[in-house]
């Protein structure tokens, strides 16, 4: 029998990742995405199936973690066997300045989809993206027994996110899961995120079209691992035989200016030539260090990191070279090209 999953967070860095883990693996994929003015689907457009070919094993529909009458719906139609909620306005720094949507969509998004689940009568597997932003300030190594301390309004939602996802189990004997991820990073990275902000400024540094880019905290400590690896591990916790939480880390620390070393280093940079600080990218509280102990992942789901801070910075500028020099040929050989100098630097 194909298994059938759905995905929330589809057009996201993981979404895409795990659809790609699941399709390989012969499941059916249903994803959900937002309406918006734009297309947002460039993470998954390579996945995509007609849907007038017969039988497409990956099928989009709209929704929204604030619609809970269309999740039930969707659930309802869908009858999935897994379903992945990745959902969220992940960005902890935004969070501080729209803390009431995130609290919205990060928490009672999941607390929606639980909902429906359990409406609809559908028997799935559930899985919630937490994540290390729950320990904030309690110092590590964390693991899946540190007590959490988060320091953001996303960190705060996620935390109730977490909670309702083990209630779920407790009440009514869902399988539930909560993976607490730490940060974990690719090619395809929201470019806002601190490793791709990097790594997207060292190839246009490279390439003499920037000379410089902004940063807040060097100081901050994470543990920075490779995302196609840890979609896998999503995948297996909702394998396992019964429903607990798991902690997916390298356990491997790394600031935030290593990683800058790292990465400029690779291109044959100084960064201490190009990178400025920026009291902007300061958040209000700040998460000082996290490094997580992987440990109960190893020993019951078989899952290792392999990849880790070094090699990880060495993919992702390799990455956004090629993908500057392949935007730079695109662009040349459009038809037509428009003059203004200023959409150059606006376009992706
Ligand atoms: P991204 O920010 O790349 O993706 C977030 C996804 O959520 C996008 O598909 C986005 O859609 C979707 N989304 C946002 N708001 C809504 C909404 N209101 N309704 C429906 N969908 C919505 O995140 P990542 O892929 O990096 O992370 C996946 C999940 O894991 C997130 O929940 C994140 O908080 C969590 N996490 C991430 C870690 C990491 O290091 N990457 C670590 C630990 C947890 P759209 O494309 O339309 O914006
Ligand atoms: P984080 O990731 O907050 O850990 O959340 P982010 O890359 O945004 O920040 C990591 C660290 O870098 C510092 N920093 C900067 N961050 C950004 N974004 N931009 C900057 O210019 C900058 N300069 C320094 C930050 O202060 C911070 O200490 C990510 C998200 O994916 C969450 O959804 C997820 O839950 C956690 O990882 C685990």
């Amino acid at each position: 029998m194909t298994k059938r999953a759905l995905i929330l967070g589809i057009t996201g860095q993981d979404g895409s990742y795990l659809a790609e883990f699941l399709l390989g693996k012969g499941y059916e994929v249903h994803g959900i995405i937002r309406r918006a003015s734009t297309f947002n689907t460039h993470r998954i457009d390579h996945l995509y199936q007609d849907p007038h070919e017969d039988a497409p094993r990956m099928i989009l529909h709209y929704g929204e973690l604030s619609d809970g009458v269309r999740l039930l719906r969707l659930l309802y139609d869908i009858q999935p066997d897994e379903v992945y909620n990745l959902a969220a306005q992940s960005h902890v720094r935004v969070s501080f300045d729209e803390p009431v949507f995130t609290g919205d969509v990060t928490g009672l998004g999941a607390s929606r989809l639980l909902e429906a689940v359990r409406m609809s009568g559908v028997h799935c597997r559930y899985y919630q993206a937490s994540t290390s932003e729950l320990y904030g300030a309690t110092p590590p190594p964390q693991d899946e027994d540190t007590p959490f301390h988060p320091r953001s309004p996303y960190g705060a939602a996620k935390l109730y996110a977490y909670w309702m996802t083990r209630n779920y189990r407790e009440a009514y004997d869902m399988y539930a899961v909560n993976g607490i991820l730490f940060n974990h990073e690719s090619p395809r990275r929201g470019e806002t995120f601190v490793t791709r902000k990097i790594t997207r400024a060292v190839a246009r540094i490279k390439a003499g079209t920037e000379h410089e880019v902004y940063l807040g905290n060097l100081d901050a400590i994470r543990d920075w691992g490779y995302a196609p690896e840890f979609v896998e591990g999503m995948w297996r916790m909702l394998q396992a035989d019964t429903p607990e939480d798991y902690v997916l880390a390298t356990g491997q620390p790394c600031s935030v200016q290593e990683f800058v070393q790292k990465a400029f280093e690779h291109a044959g940079l100084d960064w201490q030539d190009h990178v400025r600080f920026d009291e902007r990218y300061l958040r209000p509280s700040e998460v000082d260090a996290l490094v997580g102990d992987p440990g109960k992942a190893e020993r019951e789901l078989g899952w290792k990191a392999r990849v880790h801070s070094g090699e990880l910075a060495r993919i992702m500028v390799d990455a956004d070279i090629a993908a500057l020099a392949h935007e730079g040929g695109a662009w040349i050989d459009q038809a037509v090209v428009p003059q203004w100098p200023t959409l150059r630097s606006v376009t992706p």
